[in-house]
């Protein structure tokens, strides 16, 4: 039986769009796109001296299970050429699992749900575009009530799809 993930991706370095645009392309045949949102530029979190990102997120169904999985998507940040930086720092391409069914999971290198998903309006406000009811599973909210307290000024959202097409 497939499950349901939310993927976030992440870019702010060389092409931003042609990278969102790529990874998702990648994500086939392992991990099929159901639904995209809008692409969205964001001010840079964390670390502020640096370029704006494109996020984007996705959802999407998979057989593999989540260590699998989070492996697949550090194969796919290889093959785009990621190099290491720094916590926060800037990145040709980031995939990050948000969302894997109702899952709660934390080990050493996995933590489901991203911990980054409850409080990130870089991850909220794309995520309320394609799953507004969604519950996140440790808190008991929708993903519309969690955006509610997050600060979504100064989010751009990019009126063509990361391919390019209206
Ligand atoms: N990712 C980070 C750190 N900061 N800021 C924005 N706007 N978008 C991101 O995807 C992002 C970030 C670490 O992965
Ligand atoms: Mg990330
Ligand atoms: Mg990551």
């Amino acid at each position: 039986m497939p499950r349901d993930v939310f993927i976030g991706s992440g870019s702010n370095l060389g092409d931003r769009l042609a990278a969102l645009a790529k990874a998702a392309e990648l994500l086939s045949p392992d991990v099929r796109v159901l639904e995209a949102s809008k692409v969205h530029e964001t001010p840079p979190w964390g670390y502020e001296d640096q370029p704006a990102f494109l996020n984007q997120v996705l959802h999407a169904e998979t057989e593999l299970d989540p260590p699998a999985l989070l492996k697949y998507l550090k194969r796919i940040e290889h093959k785009m050429g990621r190099k290491a930086t720094f916590r926060y720092g800037p990145r040709a391409i980031d995939l990050d699992i948000l969302f894997y069914d109702g899952l709660i999971i934390s080990t050493d290198n996995l933590q489901i749900p991203h911990p980054m998903a409850a409080e990130r309006a870089f991850v909220l406000v794309p995520m309320r575009e394609i799953a507004p009811d969604f519950i996140h599973p440790a808190l008991g909210k929708s993903i519309t009530e969690l955006a509610r307290s997050v600060d979504g000024s100064g989010i751009i959202v990019y009126e063509k799809d990361s391919d390019g097409k209206a």
